[in-house]
């Protein structure tokens, strides 16, 4: 099997105030295959909200996104799964929530969308940026390294998603700890 890839996953603060929704988003992550490699819940002061969606300025929504992802708690998530970044972006459904409802009614976005800008979740597309968004919210995260001792657990699945902790855990590991 060949290497799992990562990416970045963000649940909005529409999604993110609904705790049924966020139950809902990472059940449907777990049997789509995800691994929760990396979680933290956060606010994103409007500063660093308007620093990591930097390539939309000006455009006209602009204000209005970085107003709302400022506007509440998200949360922000390092994915692994087999070709993540397409996978995650085609369970969350095209940006447009006003389409998507109609042309995506089963998808993340078609389901549990607001509006354009309220649009649920977000994810890395392509691998670059991927890279960079995982760097903003997880700087401590050294993927180089990951993929060295972490990614062959993972990808043969000597991995349990450890529910209190919101992640998945290697099994050897968590044996150790629990030994110790
Ligand atoms: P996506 O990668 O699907 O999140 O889409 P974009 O990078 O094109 O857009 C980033 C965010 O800008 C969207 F998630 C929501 C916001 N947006 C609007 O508010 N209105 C629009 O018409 C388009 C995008």
């Amino acid at each position: 099997m060949r290497s799992l890839q990562l990416t970045l996953a963000i649940l909005k603060p529409d999604v993110s105030a609904q705790p049924h929704i966020v139950r809902e988003i990472k059940k449907l992550l777990l049997t789509n295959g995800f691994y929760f490699v990396k979680s933290k819940d956060l606010y994103l002061p409007r500063k660093k909200a308007a620093e990591f969606y930097k390539e939309h300025e000006g455009r006209f929504f602009h204000n209005r996104l970085v107003s709302f992802m400022s506007s509440g708690g998200i949360s922000a998530h390092i994915l692994a799964r087999d070709n993540a970044i397409q996978e995650w972006r085609k369970l969350m459904g095209p940006t447009k929530v006003f389409q998507t409802v109609h042309s995506q009614p089963d998808s993340i976005r078609g389901q549990f969308g607001l509006t354009d800008t309220r649009n649920s979740t977000h994810g890395s597309d392509s691998v670059e940026s991927a890279q960079k968004e995982m760097h903003f919210f997880f700087p401590e995260f050294n993927v180089d390294q990951w993929f060295k001792e972490n990614e062959p657990f993972f990808r043969s699945g000597n991995v349990f998603y450890c529910k209190e902790k919101g992640i998945h855990v290697e099994v050897e590991k968590d044996l150790k700890q629990e030994l110790s």
